[in-house]
């Protein structure tokens, strides 16, 4: 066969170009030999073996079968639940010795740091879906201790909806594409969800946390974590701790609007997988502390909610985050299969030191994990999947079974055994499970502690800012309203009217159903005690920071060449990203005759990638940008999202077309003090006075808190045992 390497141009061929028996042209020789997996070298791997040009092709074909045989099966079936996930890897770094509440190896030495992998993943939809539905969203961390693996699989919510297994099932069911129809994909507005949900009550605080911004983080870099089931820590002496765990971003916690999340899916369905990857690319590297809450053993019984109940929390007022360490991801998987894909977390995988409790969640959970790798990974070997192998020494006498790696050697493969003197045996440090006491009748019953449903969820409500407050009561409205069956719209508004009468309110006059709600009865009243809990909040505690945001500068012929580069340095100093968006991919003229290329076309970046803008069009250019629609929604956008936007006086124009009307949130750029004032507003978040000027016509002035202001907390442990 010919060896050259060829050229094309146009559909010709280039002088000297070869092209091989299947008319393909030949690429520049490397040395390196194309062999089957058998390692044979390849003599054409264009043609398949068939009797003379035209006959039909051989099955002793063995490179054709093996190749096509391997690409029949490059997909593995998905996740059932949290089938779309980006992944990360990073290091782990205890702040001090945490051997107070445990023996955990790789919690006692600060100067030792653990290799991690993080798996950010939504729930509902496939593999193939977008970024942002209204979702959970899966935080699950796999630490390399120097012990064996320890699995933190956990949510960005702190509570579940369900408080038993055994309803997992119908819980996946129920929200997923409905059977017959095989939509919605990865949404909750529909109604087999609702259906479920509604006569579920253990799920009304879930149901909360879900309709509130927790479900539709900014980025998984701005997203907190949480273990949700109480785990046990074991200290050298053998003594047992209650703790709950909790991630908390470095940079704070932020979310996106339900419009903006619309609107972001259509521009760029992998929002967040980018926003990781460009983050950890630009050296911006997602930073989270690790905390745990840690309640004795004997304070438990005290505590209002039963600690082995999923569905409830237990406020930091009452129990305060104690940090352990910090977790930094630095670098981007190699390959998204070999690891994001077959990454195996189980929150079965423990390691001395970390045990569970009883809650009745957690118990199933610790069978369903290896079942589902099972299937997923095709048998018993995952973990000798690279990413899923401990990085400390490994020996048992497992053997063989579907895709074995390891090749053991001897005889011996059964303990215990002397034919093997080196070969592996128990140690007595090392895993002894905690002897907790357990007695009781074999029953199916549900503890009467897990049975105040409407408490907790009211407590949320009551935590929530006002904007916050907003928008739970239009997610349950846009949700609601998407469900057909009337009779499911009306038991949830009795469920509702049972959490908080003024958010029953809201969402039965925005869907025009007032007095509609069925009428639920509640195993045990709703208090109206609990205290506030701030800290639930994404606002109230808010940092005033741009370290890690987005900016972005819609520029166009005849800009001020100046100002973009003094904003793009001041933004950059702040720690935030700046990015320039402009009619055409190849750049625009500023007015001193320079020309920058910008990083996205107006329609392929529009403003609802950026958590603040710039509107500084030139005086040249703006005549054709306000006929230009891409260009007034992306001010407009920005406008209705409540954003801070800067704008030069060129830009005055295109507001007018956008309709947006001064605030304070439209800054003047001009004069030497514009950019720091720009920057200073942008820090504070969003301008949310705007937001029920724009949208939402629910709002009712209500004792809900402003962001940013204290609401009445929890005043001290003793509230925990009124
Ligand atoms: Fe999971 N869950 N889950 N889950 N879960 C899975 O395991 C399950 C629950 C969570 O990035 C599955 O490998 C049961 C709570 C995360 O790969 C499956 C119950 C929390 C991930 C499974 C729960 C989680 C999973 C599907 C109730 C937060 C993705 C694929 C009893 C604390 C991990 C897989 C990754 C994945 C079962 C409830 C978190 C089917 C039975 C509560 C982050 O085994």
């Amino acid at each position: 066969m010919a060896k050259k390497n060829g050229r094309t141009g146009g559909n010709g061929k280039a002088a000297g170009e070869v092209r091989g028996s299947g008319g393909e042209l030949h690429q520049r020789a490397t040395g390196v030999s194309l062999t089957t997996n058998q390692g044979v070298p390849v003599g054409d791997d264009q043609n398949s073996l068939r009797v003379g040009q035209r006959g039909p092709t051989l099955l002793e074909d063995f490179h054709f079968l093996e190749k096509m045989t391997h690409f029949d099966h490059e997909r593995i079936p998905e996740r059932i639940v949290h089938a779309r996930g980006s992944a990360a890897h990073g290091s782990f770094t205890p702040y001090k010795n945490a051997a107070r509440y445990t023996r955990a190896a790789f919690l006692q030495d600060p100067k030792v740091s653990t290799p991690v992998f993080v798996r950010f993943s939504t729930v509902v939809g496939g593999a193939g879906s977008i970024d942002l539905p209204r979702d959970v969203r899966g935080f699950a961390t796999k630490f390399y201790t120097s012990e064996g693996i320890f699995d933190l699989v956990g949510n960005n919510i702190p509570v579940f909806f369900i408080q038993d297994a055994l309803k997992f099932p119908d819980f996946v069911h129920s929200v997923k594409m409905e059977p017959d129809r095989g939509f919605p994909q990865n949404a909750s507005a529909h109604d087999t969800f609702w259906d479920f949900v509604s006569l579920v009550p253990e799920s009304m605080h879930m149901l909360m946390w879900v309709m509130s911004d927790r479900a539709l983080p900014r980025s998984f870099r701005t997203m907190e974590g949480f273990g949700v089931n109480a785990f046990r820590m074991i200290d050298a002496a053998g003594d047992a701790t209650f703790v709950k765990f909790h991630w908390r971003p470095a940079i704070g916690s932020a979310s996106v609007l339900w419009d903006e999340a619309c609107k972001i899916n259509g521009a760029d369905q992998d929002f967040h997988r980018r926003d990781l990857f460009t983050a950890i690319q630009k050296g911006a590297y997602p930073e989270y502390e690790l905390s745990i809450q840690a309640i004795p053993e004997d304070e438990a019984d005290d505590l209002d909610f039963d600690i082995l109940d999923p569905t409830k929390l237990i406020p930091e007022e009452l129990y305060p985050l104690v940090p352990i360490g910090n977790m930094i991801l630095d670098r981007w998987p190699d390959n998204f299969f070999a690891e994001t894909e077959q990454a195996a977390f189980h929150p079965g995988h423990i390691v001395p030191g970390i045990e569970f409790s009883d809650d009745p969640l957690l118990q199933g959970r610790i069978f369903s994990y290896t079942d589902t790798q099972l299937k997923r990974l095709g048998g018993p070997n995952f973990h000798e999947i690279a990413i899923n192998r401990p990085k400390c020494p490994m020996h048992n006498f497992q053997r063989d079974g579907m895709a074995r790696m390891e090749i053991d050697r001897g005889r011996v493969s059964y303990e215990p055994n002397s034919l093997s003197p080196g070969g592996p045996r128990e140690t007595p440090d090392g895993f002894v499970t905690y002897p907790s006491v357990v007695t009781g009748e074999k029953r199916r019953e549900r503890s009467p502690t897990f049975a105040d449903y409407y408490s907790q969820p009211r407590m949320f409500w009551r935590s929530m800012t006002e904007p916050e407050q907003r928008h739970i009561a239009n997610a349950f409205t846009f949700e609601l309203s998407k469900v057909e069956t009337v009779a499911i719209r009306t038991r949830m508004l009795g469920h509702l009217k049972l959490i908080e009468p003024e958010l029953h309110a809201r969402v039965a006059n925005a869907m025009n159903m007032e007095n509609m709600a069925d009428v639920i009865r509640p195993p045990v009243a709703p208090r109206d005690d609990l205290p506030a809990s701030p800290a639930l909040s994404i606002l109230a505690k808010a940092p005033a920071t741009l370290v890690g945001r987005k900016v972005g500068a819609l520029i166009a012929d005849g800009y001020d060449r100046a100002l973009l580069d003094k904003l793009r340095a001041a933004v950059t100093k702040e720690g935030a990203m700046f990015e320039v968006v402009g009619p055409k991919i190849g750049g625009a003229q500023a007015s001193d005759g320079s020309r920058i290329a910008v990083d996205h076309i107006i329609s392929g970046g529009p403003s609802v990638i950026f958590d603040a803008v710039v509107v500084m069009p030139g005086a040249v250019s703006i005549g054709e940008l306000v006929t230009e629609a891409a260009a007034i929604d992306w001010v407009s956008d920005a406008f209705t999202h409540c954003k801070v936007i800067g704008i030069a006086l060129s830009a005055q124009p295109l507001l007018d077309a956008a309709r947006v009307k001064g605030d304070e949130g439209v800054i003047d750029l001009a004069g030497g003090k514009g950019v720091a004032q720009f920057l200073a507003v942008a820090k504070e978040g969003r301008i949310w006075a705007r937001e029920t000027k724009v949208r939402g016509p629910d709002k009712k002035p209500g004792t809900a808190p402003k962001p940013k202001k204290q609401v009445k907390a929890h005043n001290g442990r003793s509230a925990a045992r009124r």
